[in-house]
């Protein structure tokens, strides 16, 4: 175990070190660490987080507490992935996706249609799929747990027209978040994407900035966006899931004990996140219809053969790579 300049400065107990064992200082040190994310704290995400922070907090005696900042209160995605590469936040969770500004490969899992069911989510992503994926995070730098924490299948909401058919995405002006993959899927099937950070979706539905988006029902009924919103399409045009990173300084700071106490719950609670927000799905379609969102399931063969013929696979192939391809495939069968 080795003393670096910042542990010994977050000991506040320099002077007490010469004639101290270094695992005492360390036994008495209190880390006190962020966890920020950009869903409303009533969503799955943050009920089992807050849980987690407990638990862990008991276990470590204390030694541990951890702060969550739900809603983006530290600022968007886009900063808050800055501030995670820093260190001023020492924990964040984010779609693959959007990690994918800093790691490519982290787009891979949403490819459009690519999953038919959590089955075979799970399949790739606790499976060679995923290890690879973390791999990749892990070479820019940044800590990734274990267990991927579930986003969902995502549905188009609009104001002005249900999705029934292709060609409804024409023209339409879409929310995306902050990736590439999102904005070239959405251009492929002719619609008109805006990228936009979480924070600010609410408000850019309010204004017409944009007249549609595209979330998991779990975000659309957490978020309120049925308020802003007049239909929902069911679409499950891709899954999408947020990798729990860590900074790796913060990360190496912390005694082993520690390390394994807090990886251990965070794990944990990404599965009961998993269940949750599976289980939260049936319900949520009555919930949000009360809520007068109008509900449709279209047709999506001829959405997936729209995206096909635009290219929009064998571009994406090329870009991931054959292997990253292959390991998608595996779990999910031959696409496109
Ligand atoms: O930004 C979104 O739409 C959200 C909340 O689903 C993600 O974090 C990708």
């Amino acid at each position: 175990m080795t003393l670096n300049r910042r542990s010994f400065m977050l000991t506040g107990a320099g002077a007490a070190l010469i004639a101290t064992p270094l695992q005492s200082v360390l036994a008495a040190t209190t880390f006190r660490y962020k966890y920020a994310n950009n869903l409303p704290a009533t969503h799955p995400m943050n009920i089992r987080a807050k849980e987690m922070a407990k638990k862990i907090e008991e276990e470590t005696k204390g030694r541990f507490k951890l702060q969550i900042f739900p809603s983006s209160q530290l600022g968007s995605d886009t900063e808050t992935l800055n501030q995670l590469r820093s260190g001023a936040v020492e924990f964040f969770t984010l779609s693959g996706l959007i990690l994918s500004t800093l790691v490519p490969a982290a787009a891979i899992s949403g490819i459009g249609f690519a999953f038919p069911n959590y089955d075979s989510v799970w399949k790739a992503m606790d499976g060679d799929l995923g290890a690879y994926i973390r791999g990749e995070i892990e070479k820019s730098g940044l800590v990734v747990m274990q267990n991927i924490w579930d986003n969902g299948f995502r549905e188009v909401t609009t104001s002005n027209r249900p999705i029934k058919t292709a060609a409804d995405f024409r023209d339409l002006k879409i929310r995306v978040p902050v990736s590439p993959l999102w904005t070239s899927m959405f251009k492929a099937l002719k619609a008109s994407p805006t990228s936009i950070n979480f924070n600010e979706v609410y408000s850019a539905l309010q204004t017409k900035v944009v007249d549609a988006q595209e979330n998991p029902l779990a975000i659309i009924q957490t978020a309120k966006l049925y308020e802003v919103q007049k239909y929902c399409s069911l679409t499950n045009h891709m899954w999408d899931g947020f990798w729990f990173l860590g900074n790796h300084d913060a990360w190496n700071r912390l005694p082993k004990d520690i390390q394994a106490i807090v990886a251990k719950h965070i794990n944990e609670a990404g599965m009961k996140e998993r269940a949750d927000v599976a289980g939260l799905n049936d319900d949520l379609q009555k919930k949000l219809t009360s809520e007068h969102l109008i509900f449709n399931t279209p047709n999506t063969g001829p959405i997936r053969d729209e995206l096909r013929q635009a290219g929009f696979y064998s571009e994406w192939k090329k870009k991931f790579g054959d292997s990253a391809w292959a390991l998608l495939e595996k779990s999910v069968g031959t696409l496109a």
